[in-house]
């Protein structure tokens, strides 16, 4: 026995085959892809904003998440979001639409508005004061 066998290495490396690793790195991919998905990937429908008045009203419910978190609305028109904020979390207790230079503060278990000029077409994201709950707003031509 030469004094390298007879130690007791604390770790050693154990070879795996080649398809484990593939399939490893593939799985690590696949999760880095959800994750992106899950942070920046577009959600669901847009729900389209109902019309009172001659303006666009949308209501917003604040829980987890924005919803609806993509809201299509006509351009040339004013609109109204009307945010409820159903969530204690600080994260949510503010809602800026920041192509828009506007904010909003959310009270919780309230509901508030904010009014927006008739909009050029476009996209337009909102998202909470730290920019980790997320929403869209898709103005579009009648
Ligand atoms: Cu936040």
């Amino acid at each position: 026995m030469t004094p390298m066998e007879m130690a007791d290495p604390a770790w050693r490396t154990i070879a795996q085959p080649l398809v484990v690793k593939v399939l490893v790195a593939l799985g690590g991919v696949g999760l880095i892809a959800l994750e992106l998905w899950w942070f920046l990937g577009r959600h669901g429908e847009a729900a389209s904003a109902a019309a009172e008045s001659g303006m666009q009203t949308v209501r917003i419910t604040v829980q987890g998440g924005y919803s609806p978190a993509r809201v299509r609305l006509r351009a040339g028109q004013p609109v109204r979001l009307v945010f409820h904020r159903l969530d204690p979390s600080a994260c949510v207790a503010k809602v800026v639409v920041p192509d828009l230079q506007r904010s909003l503060d959310l009270p919780l278990d309230a509901e508030v508005s904010l009014d927006l000029p008739p909009l050029a077409p476009g996209r337009y994201p909102f998202h909470c004061g730290m920019a980790m709950v997320r929403g869209e707003l898709e103005v579009v031509n009648n």
